[in-house]
């Protein structure tokens, strides 16, 4: 294992004008509403031993921030319907907030708010916090470390959209459950940047009653070198993340980029991490840059978890971290050195511990130096597990020898079968043989469309791409 010192201050190209995520907990008491006390999620767990790779291979080139990727299911939002409320102020925009009524749509103009403590919290149903402009880079709400959670959900069929989250001393974004499940959360559009905690956090506030049915889309999360000094030391010294949700159902978390969590120290949360029995997750079509972890579907095997009546993984009983889900055609891609040369190194990309009845379907994930994992699952909880068509430069593990179902799988894929393997367009290259139509047949209706959004044919190649004939 190795550390480095200080990070290189890399150009940051934003990949496309979206993204936001993460879940999880912390109790820090400063003085914004009293939420109670969010369940503690524990220390996370070590990722396991990294093994010793060897010399880490030449990446070559170092990406500039990733290639940028089509996103089809992003267009921009729908002009509101709702009661316009224009807001220009931090002042104009706490009072709108404090006071919103039901089918109110808080549009804030253009220009930069320094919030520096102020903080939003939507207890009213039914209220979109949006710019006028659909312009994400020209409204900032800025925590300056200063404000906690800049906007806590905390009521149904709440929207936030095209707007920039910065440096929250927390997180950026808190979907909670406050005495009534919350339901029908909409975030899109919004770029969150340097958290000093989970970028989303999605968990229960009472006891009961629970976060559910929420889509994460079309947004950027992303921690820079510039942030990561500020990441919470807590928990082995790397308490970040992208999504964090417990005890959350039906999430559906797609065509984001989720970026740059990881620590000189620690193992940071992972881009997107559901678990203490969270269910249905679909994960899909996101770009993960450089992140120490991937997709995480539980994670304990004790603990307070949600539980379901209907007994949706037959055959399991007791602590169960993830119910289902899916995590389908995405890129997860590693390379950049500081990352790969940092303490927890490229853990894993895809990651099942203790979740039954989890897919990993049609995932490309490569790391240009060591990885882990690429696909890994653990704990005696998670059976019934899928893992078809994902294309990966390492391996996938049964780590306990569980068994799973594993299918049209390439495992220690060379770079030269992607567009740009070192600079993480993932694509398939012409004449990648291995790949293209060597895909096994999945089952009906699982997985009809590539990370593009072209149709699979019916010889559907390996990893998130399908490769479309001109
Ligand atoms: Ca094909
Ligand atoms: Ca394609």
């Amino acid at each position: 294992m190795k550390r480095t010192g200080m990070t290189l201050a890399m150009a940051l190209l934003l990949i496309c004008p979206m993204a936001v995520g993460a879940c999880s907990d912390d109790d820090t008491g400063n003085g914004q509403p009293d939420t109670g006390l969010y369940p503690d999620g524990g220390d996370l767990p070590d990722g396991g031993t990294l093994p010793d790779g060897g010399p880490v291979p030449d990446a070559g080139p170092q990406p500039d921030g990733g290639t940028p990727q089509p996103v089809p299911g992003c267009p921009a939002l729908e002009a509101t319907t709702g009661n316009v409320v224009n807001v220009a102020t931090v002042a104009e925009l706490q009072d709108a907030v404090n006071n919103a009524q039901a089918g109110d749509a808080i549009l804030l103009a253009d220009g930069d708010y320094a919030l520096d403590g102020v903080y939003l919290w939507i207890d009213t149903p039914d209220v979109e916090l949006r710019s006028a402009s659909g312009n994400r880079e020209a409204v900032i709400l800025d925590g300056n470390y200063q404000t906690t959670e800049i906007i806590t959900i905390a009521a149904n069929n709440i929207t936030v959209a095209d707007v920039t989250l910065r440096e929250a001393y927390t997180h950026p974004i808190h979907v909670v459950s406050d005495g009534a499940d919350t339901v029908g959360t909409l975030i899109y559009n919004v770029h969150i940047i340097d958290a000093r905690e989970q970028a989303i956090k999605i968990n229960p506030n009472t006891a009961g009653t629970y976060p559910d049915d929420g889509v994460i889309a079309c947004s950027t999360l992303e921690l820079t070198d510039t942030g990561r000094p500020h990441v919470n030391p807590t928990a082995g010294g790397c308490y970040t993340g992208g999504v964090d949700g417990h005890q959350a159902r039906g999430w559906v978390i797609r065509d984001n980029v989720i970026r740059g969590f990881w620590c000189d120290t620690g193992l940071a949360e992972h881009g997107v991490h559901c678990w203490r029995g969270c269910r249905d997750t679909v994960v899909e079509r996101n770009l993960f840059i450089d992140n120490a972890r991937g997709v995480g579907f539980g994670m304990a095997t004790s603990g307070e978890a949600r539980t379901f009546a209907d007994d949706p993984c037959p055959g399991v009983s007791g602590y169960v971290g993830h119910y289902g889900g899916m995590v389908r055609n995405n890129f997860i891609f590693v390379s950049d050195p500081d990352l790969l040369a940092s303490a927890a190194g490229f853990d894993c990309g895809v990651c099942f511990w203790s979740a039954c009845y989890a897919q990993a379907v049609h995932n490309t994930i490569v790391s240009t130096g060591d990885n882990f994992s690429s696909i890994e699952w653990r704990f005696d909880t998670s059976i019934g597990i899928e893992i078809l068509n994902n294309i990966v430069t390492h391996a996938i593990r049964d780590r306990d020898g569980i068994g799973a179902n594993q299918a049209g799988n390439l495992t220690d894929a060379p770079l030269s079968l992607f567009v740009d393997g070192p600079g993480g367009d993932l694509h398939l290259a012409t004449g990648a043989s291995a790949a293209i139509d060597q895909g096994a047949s999945v089952p009906a209706g699982i997985c009809t469309d590539d990370i593009d959004g072209d149709a699979r044919d019916s010889s559907p190649d390996i990893g998130a791409d399908e490769v479309v004939a001109p």
